[in-house]
């Protein structure tokens, strides 16, 4: 049972049981996870002393190179998962091929895969917007023993065992879930521990906010146009809020709080969208379901997509039950 204030360590502990595969494991992948938050957080934190600090491609006052942000977030996360003798293949938004983890495996007994997006939004951080890391947690499909395979990584996302985000914001927050609801960690700098702020976080049923770049408005299928029209006409529980950070994990955080849908539509300018099925879509998918909310493609619950390939693309509609299922209705008018 979920006490307030339990640090995270103290809840991996005490809900490992419910992780069906075995003792330990859970805890070793999002003890990881934790570290590799902690060391990106301090970085994007001091992002706005790069001055300071020399911008990308200097040296710092270590004799340092200075790396793009993302690449250190996405050097940290791959490191600390292949430290944990866990995980047998990992694939990241910033890596063109999936990485086979057997530096300690040589007899490839390791049975989990990880996908990544190390530091989402990152070109907010330049303008000191809150940026995020997201994960995804598959064990492997192809048999133990074998050497990590493509297959491994091109799941249904319905085969999730564990996903969440980490959101660098205001404070930094670990949200996650293991199939048994979603729990958020709020981050005491100070001591560097997580501590369970947000138990059973839950999507409200509907709300008043809405999240999508307008600027494509004109790009956007008809289906689009016409709710987002509906969002903004003065009628029953409308003219709802537009909201949108241009960060999916902030978007998605406040909305999972508040209420509301976000979307991320193919439009004319990008037949299958912009964001990313395995390694963006999926988790949030998976998170979404298990607070009460919904995610497809306009179509499809995101789950059900087989996956062709490894950095494939999907329209997203993601957020509370009865907006994604309004927006779905428009979108099938035109179907
Ligand atoms: P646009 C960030 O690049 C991202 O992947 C999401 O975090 C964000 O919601 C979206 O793209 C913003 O994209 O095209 O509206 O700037």
């Amino acid at each position: 049972m979920a006490r307030k204030n339990q640090t995270l360590g103290e809840f991996i502990i005490e809900n490992q049981s419910e992780f069906k595969y075995s003792s330990g494991e859970l805890s070793k992948l999002i003890n990881a996870i934790r570290l590799a938050a902690k060391v990106v957080n301090h970085e994007v934190n001091k992002a706005g002393l790069v001055d300071i600090l020399g911008a990308v491609g200097d040296t710092n006052v270590q004799g340092e190179d200075q790396q793009k942000l993302d690449v250190l977030a996405n050097e940290k996360f791959i490191q600390t998962l292949k430290n944990r003798e866990i995980v047998c293949g990992i694939a990241s938004e910033e890596e063109d091929d999936f990485i086979e983890v057997n530096s300690h495996d040589e007899q490839h007994q390791n049975k989990y895969v990880v996908l990544i997006d190390p530091l989402d939004g990152s070109s907010n951080i330049d303008v000191n917007v809150s940026v995020g890391t997201i994960f995804s947690i598959y064990r492997r499909v192809t048999p133990i023993g074998s050497p990590v395979t493509l297959e491994d990584f091109l799941q249904p996302g319905r085969n999730q065992v564990a996903a969440g985000y980490v959101i660098y914001g205001t404070s930094t927050m670990l949200v996650y879930t293991t199939g048994h609801g979603v729990n958020g960690f709020t981050l005491n700098p100070a001591i560097g521990t997580f501590y369970l702020s947000h138990p059973n976080m839950q999507f409200p049923e509907t709300g008043q906010i809405y999240s999508v770049n307008e600027g494509n408005y004109s790009h956007f299928p008809q289906g689009v146009k016409d709710y987002i029209k509906y969002c903004q006409m003065e009628e029953e529980d409308r003219p709802y809020t537009s909201r949108y950070i241009g960060s999916l994990v902030s978007d998605f955080h406040r909305n999972m709080i508040k209420g509301g849908i976000y979307l991320y539509p193919k439009s004319s300018k990008a037949s299958e969208g912009k964001l990313r099925l395995l390694y963006e879509c999926n988790p949030m998918a998976y998170l979404a379901e298990q607070a009460g909310g919904k995610a497809s493609n306009g179509f499809k619950a995101i789950l059900d997509i087989q996956p062709s390939e490894l950095h494939q693309r999907v329209p997203f509609f993601c957020g509370s039950r009865k907006m994604v299922e309004k927006a779905e209705e428009f979108m099938k008018i035109y179907s």
